[in-house]
């Protein structure tokens, strides 16, 4: 059973049912296809890695019948790709909309997990696989009142199906991540007043996106094998080449044209300019000067772009964006930024929002504010393992994983792209399909040696997320208070998630770890002898 119909759930399903020969349930909340996809469909939704890169590389024959038409794509334009390998694979026969799992339980006389649906289906499988997404459980913060407006409350992750008119509406946008630094440009056009409430400035780079004309889209196609396999091999799965050198050992009017150069092309390559701006804090400084410098040249009011630049931690450290007219949307006389780290959001009225220190009459509210990231998915079902331990328990200090894959006490579960793994820190689509291949020949080969029941061994658990610490020690990750670091949501643990040592070095780990007859996790027979 796979639970999630994203990219990853799909990839899953493609796999195991039509190259392992497996029986494979999906199960997805939505009510259709296509996961963060899906549900992400606020104006300007878009991805920030290049189409042809945020693509699955598995099949020429996807591939000479698809063309991207933007750099970047468009949110509808990802969905139509979706329904078009889920129609070129026969995927949607093998997938239940609509049913969100509330619990899973192993069953360990039978070797099986039985899962339950909110609509009250139970099923049952030897794997399961939570394809459930690292940016998927929304968070909506807690402000008293929001019940009491009659005006219209929106959350950029689940953006209401029919058109909403926002013409000539007052509208406030809570939050500058990248979904509020997509849909505020792209909002400010028709609204009759924007207000942006900000918590934290984020570091953003022009993402440069362009419509791909013919000749582009022929270029594209006649590198892609290459290029797929650049992707594979790099430690970010992006196409921009990371430069090996040091912020440090060049001059500075050669820095300098260097990161104008990357201003003017990279997009979100820019945090690969040079090798060590996540390392070492004076080579970072040079990038984060550069960014402000162009924070201040974009925006006409000093105060607001003093208000937009980022000090308090290190670029890169948070999840960095790419924008499009982000800052130059505050130049506009009916936009307004208020910072609401120094004045907090306090009260919603019916026809208001109040920080501590001022009030502001609203028809929109727009809620940007992000994801319960990595673990909400996981943690929001009751998952339990062996002798009936549950997930939440198991993860009370953290999440605990043997290479992101799977957990200790939890046979045959997996994950795609959670915690422990790189897929955060880089294109999430490499990773995907890297941890499906993997998984594919774990199950496959563990169920050729008569040993179907896979579980991680504790001691394996226990180096990984030893590990998994010790690369993240080495960075300036550890300097923000981020979603990597679980600092998005009040009272969560403050652990470093992702795997900070690239998808390289994490391909390597996962091929010694299958070559050394998958050590780290033990591989039994079921109870019943199969
Ligand atoms: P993000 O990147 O988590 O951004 C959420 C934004 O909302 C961020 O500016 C937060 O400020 C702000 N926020 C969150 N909670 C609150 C509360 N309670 N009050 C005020 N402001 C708040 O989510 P996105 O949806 O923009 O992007 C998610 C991913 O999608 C992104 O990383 C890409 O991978 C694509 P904070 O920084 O926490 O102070």
């Amino acid at each position: 059973m796979v639970v999630g119909a994203g990219f990853a759930g799909l990839a899953l399903l493609r796999s195991f049912r039509d190259e392992c020969g497996l029986t494979v349930t999906v199960i997805e909340a939505g009510d259709d296809i296509g996961g963060v996809w899906y549900w992400n469909r606020y104006p300007g939704a878009r991805c920030d890695v290049d189409s042809t890169d945020y693509s699955y590389s598995f099949s020429p024959e996807l591939d000479a019948t698809w063309d991207w038409t933007e750099r970047y794509a468009a949110q509808p334009e990802i969905l139509s790709y979706i329904h078009r390998v889920a129609e070129l694979y026969d995927l949607r026969r093998d997938i239940t909309l609509g049913v969100r799992v509330t619990e899973a339980g192993y069953d360990e006389q039978a070797d099986l997990w039985v899962v339950r649906g909110d609509d009250g289906s139970v099923v049952s499988g030897r794997y399961l696989v939570m394809a459930t997404g690292c940016l998927s459980a929304v968070k909506r913060p807690d402000i008293p009142g929001v019940e009491d407006f009659t005006g219209t409350v929106l959350h950029t992750a689940d953006w209401p199906k029919d058109k909403v008119d926002l013409v000539g509406k007052r509208v406030g946008v809570i939050g500058t991540g990248s979904s509020g630094i997509q849909v505020i440009p792209e909002i400010v056009p028709v609204v009759a007043e924007l207000v942006v409430f900000q918590r934290t400035p984020t570091f953003s780079v022009p993402a440069h996106h362009y419509v791909l004309t013919d000749a582009d889209r022929a270029a594209i196609r006649t590198e892609l094998p290459a290029r797929r396999e650049r992707l594979r091999r790099s430690s970010t799965g992006l196409s921009v080449p990371a430069n090996p050198r040091s912020a440090l050992e060049v001059t500075d009017e050669e820095r300098q044209a260097h990161y104008e150069e990357q201003w003017n092309s990279a997009g979100f390559g820019f945090l690969l300019a040079y090798s060590d701006l996540l390392i070492d804090q004076a080579a970072n400084d040079t990038a984060a000067d550069f960014i402000r410098g162009k924070i201040a040249e974009r925006v006409d009011d000093p105060a607001t772009a003093a208000l937009l630049s980022p000090r308090t931690y290190p670029y890169g450290a948070k999840r960095p964006c790419v924008d499009t007219g982000f800052y130059e949307t505050f130049n506009r006389p009916n936009v307004t930024l208020v910072d609401i780290s120094a004045s907090p959001l306090v009260k919603v009225t019916e026809t208001s929002l109040h920080t501590t220190t001022s009030e502001y009459g609203l028809d929109v509210i727009v809620f940007a504010t992000g994801f319960d990231a990595m673990t909400g998915s996981l943690l929001r079902p009751d998952i339990r393992g062996r002798g009936g331990q549950s997930l939440r328990q198991h993860w009370a200090s953290g999440p605990l994983t043997y290479l992101g894959l799977a957990t200790a006490g939890f046979p045959n579960m997996f994950v795609v792209a959670g915690p422990g793994s790189p897929s955060l820190l880089g294109n999430v689509m490499v990773s995907i399909e890297q941890h499906v291949e993997f998984l594919a020949d774990l199950i496959m080969s563990s169920r050729a040696a008569k040993t179907p029941v896979i579980e991680a061994e504790p001691e394996a658990e226990a180096a990984w997320v030893a590990h998994v610490n010790r690369v993240a020690q080495g960075t300036l990750y550890l300097a923000a208070a981020s979603y990597y670091l679980g600092a998005e949501v009040p009272g969560k643990p403050r652990v470093f998630m992702p795997y900070a040592g690239g998808l390289r070095r994490y391909r390597r780990e996962c091929e010694e770890v299958a070559a050394d007859g998958y050590r780290g996790f033990r591989r039994t027979p079921t109870a019943e002898g199969n």
